[in-house]
């Protein structure tokens, strides 16, 4: 396949980060991406128009009455062309009651048609590709638990609706036990007068998890490629056809599409602009996180609209050819509920001879939920014991990195790892540090790119206060804070004095504005690739760390708590001699 050139190259390089301790069960994972969201798209090209529900034929059915007053509910201009429904008054406060339950807008979903059409949201040069006539048949495997009926059809008449019929084997949806009553005998019932023959329901007998439903649902699969969806999805046009294109040309390609935001309050289908989607990486603490595609992929990959390689992926929507996902080691079996299993696979990806790439032309909306409206039996956090899977069978001597966030998982009882380990050696798989330097060169890793790391404490007036996030959220600028020091280790205090003479934390760095006056504060920001000036900062034999930029010092002023650290004009005294944890002197 050929790929046009573009015509713009644009600016890549922040990353962003994400802090761990607020939510342990409530992922990070459910977050947006950070792409330049352009609201409501325009739908010139658009020439989508819906396809109207069939009648229900013949003898009639206990469920032939919901199924037909479901359809009454739907108003079909509402939403349509992915607009934002906007309710007021007593329908507003119903609604508000319903999202505190469903962690979206059940309301207005299930007004919204369930073929509603959707803007062409693909960057213009999508329309330049052709595919070729004969692809790969596709399964698409949705997997739920107690989803909501609307969000659930919705997602299956998408696929249906915008797959050409001749790539598209079969929609298996996989019910995660759920015990929705509209999700029992009315579900079949639907599938059986409603849906294409194409469509079948298998029901799990016990809760699996996402993590082996999915299993269960590629062991049901037939079609050359596998393709997963989470339950909350809607497929936009022409999202199929790139995909098994790539997979067609290179079997060992995983992909997946550009992830849209649907709204959960107002179910809108926004976009991003093309030139500005982002890619997946991961923190230290196991966390799936987006960032900016680097300049050399830009480089690389060589037009807007080729496969973007992609260090990491968000785990619900990718296709992949399955024979490759069972030589591949398909999923870890331990893991239980939800959390991990994307980190692992594409960790896997890499190291063991795959590709990950996001496929730009590809695009599927998702229903970005606040909170898990379902239940994690045992109360586990099974993110975290999951992940500890992967870092125990991927990480290697990294794992250190993620046991520094998480060392309550050290004791925790996290399964056996054995058949993983196992797998690894048999796949001949290559190290983390590889896949490092190769997929994430970026990544900055405390131990190996620092001068020092660890607690940056001073001991002024007999109390020792050390530099803190004091929980800032990392996504967006902050006051660099100090606090009384903890006696272990605890995130909010670790900071590193990089190689390259950034005062950081994963992805945010120590910055001073040159025009204070005699003190100012010190502002945290995302670290730049290359350090300006007023990113870099340098310890002096006494412990001083001084702003090059501004030859001040990171002073603590006469502080006894919590409050915000500060530059001031050198003066060698207490309040501005600064000690590492961990120091190398070279
Ligand atoms: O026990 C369960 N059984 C299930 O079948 C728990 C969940 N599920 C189903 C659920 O109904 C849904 O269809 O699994 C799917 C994913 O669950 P969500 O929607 O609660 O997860 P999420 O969207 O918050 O989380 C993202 O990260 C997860 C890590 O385990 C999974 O990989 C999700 O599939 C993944 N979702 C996406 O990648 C969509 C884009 C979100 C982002 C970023
Ligand atoms: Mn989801």
């Amino acid at each position: 396949q050929k790929f046009p050139a573009e015509p713009a190259i644009n600016e890549g390089g922040l990353e962003k980060f994400n802090e761990i301790q607020k939510q342990i069960i409530q992922g990070l994972e459910g977050t947006p991406p950070k792409a330049v969201v352009v609201k409501q798209p325009k739908i010139e090209n658009n020439q989508e128009k819906e396809v109207p529900p069939k009648p229900i034929k013949g003898p009639a059915n206990k469920y032939d009455l919901e199924i037909a007053a479901d359809l009454q509910k739907i108003e079909n201009d509402l939403g349509a062309g992915g607009k934002a429904v906007k309710l007021f008054g007593s329908e507003l406060q119903e609604a508000e009651e319903i999202m505190k339950k469903e962690a979206f807008n059940l309301f207005v979903s299930d007004r919204i048609s369930y073929n509603r059409t959707l803007p062409d949201v693909r960057d213009p040069l999508c329309k330049d590709l052709t595919y070729d006539r004969i692809l790969p048949s596709a399964s698409v495997i949705i997997i739920f638990t107690n989803e909501a009926w609307s969000p659930l059809i919705r997602t299956i008449w998408s696929v249906i609706n915008r797959s050409p019929a001749q790539h598209l084997k079969e929609i298996l949806l996989i019910d995660d036990f759920s015990d929705r009553v509209d999700l029992q005998g009315k579900l079949e019932r639907y599938i059986e007068t409603q849906l294409p023959s194409k469509v079948r329901l298998v029901r799990l007998k016990e809760r699996q998890g996402l993590i082996r439903a999915r299993l269960a649902g590629a062991k049901e699969a037939t079609g050359e490629v596998i393709i997963f969806l989470d339950s909350h999805c809607e497929a936009t046009l022409g999202w199929l056809e790139p995909l098994l294109q790539r997979i067609k040309d290179d079997k060992r390609a995983v992909l997946v599409p550009i992830i849209d935001v649907i709204d959960d309050k107002t179910l809108e289908y926004y976009h991003g602009s093309p030139e500005s989607f982002q890619i997946g990486s991961f923190t230290w603490s196991g966390h799936f996180t987006w960032m900016d595609i680097p300049k050399r992929e830009i480089i690389r990959r060589g037009s807007r609209v080729a496969p973007t390689n992609s260090p990491t992926m968000a785990g619900g929507l990718f296709a992949i050819d399955r024979q490759y996902f069972w030589d591949l080691g398909s999923y870890d079996e331990g893991m239980d509920v939800w959390g991990g299993e994307n980190l692992e696979m594409s960790f896997r990806i890499w190291m063991c001879g795959g590709s990950l790439e996001t496929i730009p032309c590809s695009r599927v909306g998702h229903i970005f939920r606040s909170f898990h409206p379902y239940t994690f039996p045992g109360n586990k956090d099974t993110h975290g014991i999951n992940t500890a899977r992967v870092v125990e069978v991927w990480m290697d001597e990294y794992k250190e990195l993620f046991y520094m966030h998480r060392g309550d998982l050290k004791t925790v009882d996290i399964g056996d790892t054995t058949s993983r380990k196992k797998l690894r050696k048999q796949l001949k798989c290559k190290s983390f540090k590889w896949y490092l330097d190769n997929v994430l060169p970026d990544k900055f890793i405390m131990t190996e790119h620092s001068k020092g790391y660890g607690r940056v404490m001073n001991e002024a007036f007999g109390k020792k206060l050390c530099l803190d996030n004091l929980q800032h959220n990392e996504d967006q600028p902050y006051n660099l804070g100090q606090y009384p020091c903890h006696a272990q280790m605890a995130m909010s205090q670790v900071f590193a004095l990089s190689k390259r003479g950034q005062l950081r934390r994963e992805e945010s760095c120590a910055e001073v504005q040159d025009n204070i006056s005699a003190e100012g504060p010190v502002r945290m920001v995302n670290c730049q690739l290359e350090p300006s000036e007023d990113q870099k900062w340098t310890l002096s034999e006494n412990g001083e760390i001084i702003h090059l930029q501004t030859g001040k010092c990171l002073d603590r002023g006469n502080n006894m708590g919590q409050s915000d650290v500060t530059v001031r004009e050198c003066n060698n005294g207490p309040s501005q001699i600064w000690k590492f944890d961990h120091f190398y002197t070279q």
